[in-house]
């Protein structure tokens, strides 16, 4: 058994709850865990005996000008390195986090190996600010192993940073205890969804790549053929803005804003149809848990997303941005029970045999037994 500390970005997101279920199987196999983080992982929500949390404090000096997080992470690392003998470091994220890493083994007096696994942003964050490439070049040239969420993220991280590090890919994987299609327990009535209406689902943190007003408009397409409504769960930069525009088309009564919602899995437990119409996407951890509650899904033609849905058998994939596509797709599915049904079961299947947390754990366990071992 390993010892392993874990360092991710702690807040609801794909990438912090990959990371903290990881911990939480890994735990249960019997690996000793650290998490090293600014906050508890938000679904780190009770006792787990071999899981301990080291949490990152900041110093701030009058003399900062910026209290230095990475270099109060990088020292937290290797003090959790040294005083707990890990074996590994698996971060989450290149930028900072496996530059922290490196930082850290180089600190420390332990071979400790470090793995990367990349979600997306580090090389979307390239697009914003090209003079950080180097530095997430050399995170992921300088870790013992790379991983990354999808071929998508592989090539793109390949394209941009012109780097021939070999990267495995490890897809994402859902807890499937807790995403199954649950009973609905009143939901519908509460939140005044007659039984006829179709249910459409889109989740995200509303960051202008998402695209939420291109969901917001194809159902207001797909409201004009069938009794139907949008639920939207998330909060963030552009909510303000989708408030806006289904007011503008006059939605109010058919699109509800539920705001940031834990328990997830029960709303998708009443939807029929999931939207994730990005125009940025490495994976789509949404779709995944949708999937696993028998929702198909429409997805754009973008990075990892058709590695995701199977399109014509878990849902559709269709052009970024192309409306009148998007909505042909949806009324498709929603029109027709039977092909609703075969894609709804089908996507189960897809999350039990592609994405199944045995497989993708033991395809994590495999690469630590490597490091560790074989290299
Ligand atoms: O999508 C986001 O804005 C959040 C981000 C994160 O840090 O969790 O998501 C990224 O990692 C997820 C887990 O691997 C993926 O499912 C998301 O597709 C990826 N987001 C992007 O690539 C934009």
């Amino acid at each position: 058994m390993a010892k392993i500390g874990i360092t991710c970005y702690p807040t609801v997101g794909g990438s912090g709850v990959i990371a903290t279920e990881l911990g939480k199987l890994l735990a249960e196999q019997g690996h000793e865990i650290h998490f090293v983080a600014s906050q508890v992982p938000f679904r780190l929500n009770r006792v787990y005996p071999n899981i301990y949390y080291h949490e990152v404090e900041v110093s701030n000096y009058p003399v900062f000008q910026h209290p230095p997080y990475d270099l109060a992470l990088a020292a937290k690392m290797a003090e959790v390195i040294n005083r707990e003998e890990l074996d590994i470091l698996h971060v989450h994220y290149a930028m900072p986090h496996a530059v922290c890493a490196i930082l850290a083994k180089q600190m420390c007096e332990r071979d400790v190996k470090i793995i990367t696994t990349l979600h997306g942003t580090d090389i979307t964050v390239l697009g914003i600010d090209s003079s950080l490439k180097q530095m997430i070049k050399f995170g992921i040239e300088q870790s013992d192993r790379v991983t990354a969420v999808s071929h998508s993220l592989v090539e793109q991280t390949k394209d941009r940073l012109q780097t021939e590090r070999s990267i495995d890919v490890i897809y994402n994987f859902v807890d499937e205890r807790e995403y199954h299609r649950k009973p609905d327990l009143d939901l519908k009535s509460h939140y005044g969804i007659k039984e006829e209406d179709a249910v459409l689902i889109h989740i995200s943190n509303f960051r202008r790549v998402k695209r939420v007003p291109d969901v917001i408009r194809t159902f207001a397409d797909v409201a004009q053929e069938l009794p139907a409504k949008l639920l939207l769960v998330g909060d963030g930069p552009e909510y303000s803005e989708c408030h806006q525009l289904v007011h503008d088309l006059g939605l109010e009564d058919q699109v509800l804003f539920l705001g940031k919602q834990e328990n997830v899995s029960e709303l998708l437990s009443i939807s029929d149809l999931k939207l994730l119409l990005s125009e940025k996407e490495s994976f789509g951890l949404v779709l995944l848990e949708a999937m696993a509650c028998g929702v198909p899904c429409i997805g754009t033609n973008v990075g990892g997303i058709p590695e995701v849905i199977d399109h014509g058998e878990t849902g559709y994939i269709a052009e970024l941005g192309n409306i009148e596509q998007t909505a042909y797709f949806a009324k498709k599915i929603l029109q027709d029970k039977a092909l609703h049904k075969s894609m709804a079961d089908q996507a189960k299947r897809t999350v039990n045999d592609k994405f199944a947390t045995e497989t993708i754990l033991s395809e994590y366990e495999k690469l630590y037994d490597q490091v560790l071992y074989d290299e």
